[in-house]
């Protein structure tokens, strides 16, 4: 019988994850801080699917920039300027969740609630930024984000963002803890590749803007978590018992994982 770790902690990406944040939050977010600064640039939620290819939104700005050559206000740094206008972004975001605009997806806090009860430890790998996650966190849950989240790697905690693991190693690191004994959850092709990269078994939550994503090495992809009354749909990888993603399923699947490892 191998030596297998029991689950210990959830690792939880935030945007597309926790909530449907990218149509009707970063993405306004940005549109109205383009109209603020004077800029004229409009992303549609095509185009926006097109940008979230790059992860971060300092780093989207970039990618716009290049790929479209907008018109760009007479400015000394565009570094700084960049970060400026995140930061504008950022408030803007907090703003739109805090008004309760943007509800979590559905299983997501019965999910939390449970792992918390049962002594799973709770964390977060995301590209946004700990402003952002933290109004998302108080206008759903009614409390900071540190009361409920151990570790919560965001934003700038690493250089190098989704896809790339830094992230999910920098927060395993802080939870002394192996990939083995860990799950991540996640919702799209660069969330995945980094979870992956950086060893972790990885549930995935499909969304409108990551449905026809490439999952492959997912340990599961679900439409969502489910509640008792609405189960979700499967999409590939292993199947789902019972009516909702429970604490027992995530056990059962992670077991059953390391037995029998992905290739
Ligand atoms: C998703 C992202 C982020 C958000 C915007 O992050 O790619 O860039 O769209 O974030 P994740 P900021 O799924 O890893 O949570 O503008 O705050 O950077
Ligand atoms: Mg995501």
């Amino acid at each position: 019988m191998p030596n297998i770790p029991s689950l210990q902690a959830v690792i939880f990406d935030v945007d597309g994850t926790l909530a449907e944040t990218e149509l009707a939050g970063h993405r306004v977010a940005f549109n109205r801080t383009f109209a603020e600064f004077g800029l004229d640039w409009n992303w549609t939620p095509e185009l926006y699917g097109e940008l979230l290819a790059v992860t971060g939104g300092k780093e989207r700005v970039a990618l716009y920039v290049k790929r479209y050559a907008p018109a760009l206000p007479e400015q000394v740094n565009f570094n700084a300027w960049i970060a400026r206008l995140h930061q504008r972004k950022s408030e803007i975001y907090s703003e739109l969740v805090l008004a309760r605009a943007i509800p979590l997806r559905p299983g997501i806090a019965r999910l939390i609630r449970e792992l918390k009860t049962n002594g799973i430890r709770l964390a977060v790998a995301t590209t946004t930024t700990p402003s952002s996650l933290n109004s998302l966190i108080v206008a759903n849950f009614g409390c900071e984000m540190g009361s409920l989240f151990e570790v919560i790697g965001a934003g700038d905690s690493v250089v190098n963002k989704k896809p790339a693991p830094d992230v999910y190693q920098w927060v395993m690191e802080q939870l002394d803890l192996p990939p083995e004994a860990c799950l991540a959850l996640e919702d799209s092709y660069p969330g995945l590749s980094a979870a992956r990269t950086a060893g972790l078994p990885t549930l995935i939550t499909v969304n409108g803007y990551t449905a026809n994503d490439d999952f492959s090495g997912a340990l599961s992809v679900i439409s969502d978590l489910g509640e008792p009354d609405s189960p979700p749909r499967h999409i590939a990888g292993q199947p789902f018992a019972g009516t909702c993603i429970d604490l027992t399923q995530l056990r059962a699947w992670h077991q059953a994982l390391l037995a029998e490892p992905l290739p």
